[in-house]
């Protein structure tokens, strides 16, 4: 497949796709979009992949959805096509994990893309934000939910209604971040971070990644009973047993991802 505004490389069980629009420092247009969606879905497919990294260049991330492209829209426009939803929902359909590698600027859609993904590293100069009210309007991918989610109302309502950008620190402390690396090291880590999941039962991280995310759909009686079901299902596969037998064999589990 030849991508336009990605590049798609593998690195032994972990794919790895850029955002490739450098001069509109990753704005997300529609074709981007487009791409992005194909190769996650690609990844997913592929048997030999075992996790995903997303990551932009050292500047950007990605500088949110094209506001030249935005621009000329009228409601019409935007209600009668129902603007650009379906692709940009690819990221949270994908089952296996995917890891968001966040250098420099994550604003508007960037930001809610980096949210759909599992996890985000963060390199140091990384800047998250939602100005679209700067723009006359709000976040439109899940911005104004997935935030408020992370980081509680206060964060949430102090990012969007100002529209200010927030670091890498005060994302970290406010649970949007997992990790902060140097930036010059982001890749490097996040492959590192995928490879060891990688190297997991696939099945077992599924239902994990599945488990986790059922925390946001649901209460938490119900979330304990869906963990409770699914943790009884690990014992249906052979790559449970292998776990456990090399634990107490003191050596290193083998998994064969059935
Ligand atoms: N769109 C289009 N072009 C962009 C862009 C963007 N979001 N961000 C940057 N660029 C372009 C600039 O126009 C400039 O292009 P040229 O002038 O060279 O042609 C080039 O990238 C370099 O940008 P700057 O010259 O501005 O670079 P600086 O380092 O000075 O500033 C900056 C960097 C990130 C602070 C600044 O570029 C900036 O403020 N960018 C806009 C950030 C922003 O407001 N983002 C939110 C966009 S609204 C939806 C899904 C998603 C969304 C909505 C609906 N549905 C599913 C319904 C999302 C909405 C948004 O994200």
């Amino acid at each position: 497949m030849s991508y336009e505004m990605i590049l798609v490389e593998t690195h032994g069980a972990v794919g790895l796709v850029r955002l490739n629009r450098p001069k509109a420092l990753n704005a997300l247009c529609t074709p981007l979009i487009e791409e992005l969606g194909q190769a996650l879905r690609a990844f997913d497919a592929e048997p030999a992949i075992g996790c995903i990294v997303l990551t932009g260049s050292e500047k950007a991330f990605a500088a949110g959805a094209d506001i030249k492209e935005m621009k000329e829209k009228t409601f019409q426009d935007v209600q009668g096509e129902d603007f650009i939803t379906g692709n940009w929902e690819v990221v949270t359909t994908i089952r296996k994990p995917v890891i968001a590698a966040v250098a420099g600027f994550a604003l508007g859609g960037g930001c809610e893309v980096a949210m759909m993904c599992d996890m985000i590293v963060a390199g140091e100069n990384a800047k998250f934000g939602q100005p679209e009210i700067t723009l006359g309007t709000i976040p439109g991918a899940g911005g104004s939910q997935r935030l408020t989610r992370v980081v509680g109302k206060a964060k949430a309502m102090d990012l969007c209604l100002t529209g200010r950008m927030m670091d890498a620190a005060e994302a970290e402390r406010s649970g949007l971040v997992a990790r902060i690396v140097p930036t010059e090291d982001l890749i490097k880590i996040a492959l590192g971070i995928g490879a060891e999941i990688a190297a997991l039962s696939r099945p077992v991280v599924a239902i994990c990644k599945e488990a986790v995310n059922r925390a946001y759909e649901t209460t938490l009686a119900e979330g304990v009973i869906f963990e409770r079901r699914a943790f009884h299902s690990t014992f249906a596969l052979d790559d449970r047993k292998e776990g456990m037998e090399a634990f107490a064999a003191k050596r290193k589990a083998d998994f064969k991802h059935h």
